[in-house]
């Protein structure tokens, strides 16, 4: 793999925004650059596998350059599927057998009965985005011409029985109680791992004296350590995969045992709207309408349970912590999950709405872009340069402009992907950005953040 140098970008930055053109070139290059074959790397060195979120905001992007690479994508991630019909956060290309955690320390295929044999996988899931592909590569199928539509509707009729069953695992293994929100056992399954979110629930985690000894990667990789979670905190991770492993992967073991449960309200959301979106887009066939009304019922509990998280006080929806039966006051992202999915009455619509625009959140004076921080900046708990406590994500920016779209607010959605554009401008593809600042931080050349270059520019 090329790595592209860096210092043209700097230029870039001290310059301005590259044009529409070279931003798209290069946010194609990267794209073409991670593609390991048939799945695409996170990231070149940092992330050099698939990851399930990533995968799919990926196959939005690649859509745009080709609707066959953007369901080879899917495919590749949904052979992975567990026969519970979890999809798993990693699915590891045998071509970085040195990652940790990898493989071999998740222990998956020799663990767990429902788990492949091949590819390998991590045991754990991440937020359902993967409808919301499905529909864009649909809509980029139709827009090309009549052989890739054709193709993009038999790559529905294949995924259709699968993304059910990940939905169906989600509602019926991590909400057993129905009380509309989905329960995550591990801040990794959140996507935000190291978000303020779960200091408290991460705080109660006792780890265990026979956590077996590992060295870490990532900071190999990103060597300034203030970009990246903390080394007592990644303890808390191993020792949570260790309490899985023990559970042998087994949904009802890891609920009485993992000592991290917690109902996570921003993949609760994005599960409502993936089903609305999945329910949609099997409406014209009739052999699916079961499906599309159990899908329709899901959404409704979904968006129900995100609207009755929200604080009083604050405006924010809320996790819970399931061990301690406590509600989650924090200041982050994930506060305006109802905006993704729906549900709330006008008045607190509103006002969730103008909180996000004020200076607290992304209207603050001081941010090159309009954009939502991973964290308020206003918040005791917000660092500017480390990873989920602060810096802006263009993903997140992408993901709230798709639903102010699919949510009938064109001009919101409009100026999200203009803000996103000039976060972005300077072409490096970050993993996350200083909101204050613009510098980029994490992995550069980020797939993710290429991929929704290209739905944007495009
Ligand atoms: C980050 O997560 C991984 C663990 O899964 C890590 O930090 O090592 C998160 O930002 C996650 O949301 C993302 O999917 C992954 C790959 O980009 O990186």
């Amino acid at each position: 793999m090329t790595m592209l140098d860096a210092r043209p970008v700097a230029a870039a930055r001290a310059q301005g925004r590259l044009s529409d053109g070279a931003l798209t070139a290069r946010a194609a290059y990267i794209l073409r650059n991670n593609d390991l074959g048939t799945m695409t790397a996170a990231a070149p060195r940092l992330y050099p596998h698939m990851w399930s979120w990533d995968a799919a905001f990926i196959a939005i992007g690649l859509a745009q350059v080709s609707v066959d690479r953007a369901i080879t994508e899917i495919e590749a991630l949904l052979a992975a599927q567990w026969r519970t019909g979890m999809i798993p956060h990693i699915v590891f290309s045998p071509d970085d057998p040195d990652y940790f955690p990898g493989a071999d320390r998740w222990g998956c295929a020799a663990l767990a009965e429902a788990a492949p044999r091949t590819p390998a996988t991590s045991g754990i899931c991440q937020p359902p985005v993967h409808a919301i592909a499905v529909q864009r590569i649909l809509e980029a199928a139709r827009r090309e011409g009549p052989r890739e539509r054709r193709e993009a509707e038999a790559f529905l009729d294949r995924a259709w029985g699968p993304l059910m069953r990940w939905h169906r695992w989600l509602v019926q293994q991590r909400d057993p109680d129905q009380v509309g929100r989905i329960t995550v056992h591990h801040g990794w399954e959140s996507g935000m791992d190291n978000s303020p979110r779960w200091d408290g629930p991460y705080a109660r985690v006792e780890v265990g004296p026979d956590l077996p000894p590992y060295r870490r990667r990532d900071t190999q990789v990103v060597q300034d350590m203030s970009q990246r979670p903390s080394d007592r905190e990644y303890d808390r991770y191993l020792w949570l995969v260790e309490q899985m492993r023990r559970a042998r992967y087994d949904d009802a073991e890891i609920r009485r045992t993992v000592s991290f449960a917690v109902e996570d309200v921003f993949l609760s959301a994005i599960l409502a709207v993936a089903c609305d979106v999945l329910a949609d887009l099997g409406e014209d066939a009739p052999q699916r309408a079961g499906d599309v009304e159990e899908l329709r019922r899901w959404a409704g509990q979904l968006r129900a349970g995100v609207a009755a998280s929200v604080d009083a006080d604050s405006g924010l929806a809320r996790d819970r912590d399931i061990r301690t039966g406590e509600w989650l006051n924090t200041e982050t992202i994930a506060g305006f999950a109802p905006l993704l999915c729906g549900g709330l009455d006008r008045p607190a619509e509103r006002r969730l709405l103008n909180l996000l625009d004020s200076e607290r959140w992304s209207g603050h004076p001081s941010f090159i872009a309009a954009v939502p921080p991973s964290t308020s900046p206003q918040s005791a708990d917000f660092r500017p340069r480390e990873y989920w406590r602060g810096p802006q994500w263009p993903v997140m920016a992408w993901l709230f402009g798709w639903a102010f779209g699919y949510r009938g607010w064109p001009e919101r959605s409009a100026l999200m992907r203009e803000e996103g554009l000039r976060l972005i401008g300077d072409g490096s593809f970050g993993e996350y950005y200083n909101a204050f600042t613009g510098e980029p931080l994490g992995s550069l050349q980020q797939s993710w953040t290429a991929a929704v270059a290209l739905d944007w520019l495009c």
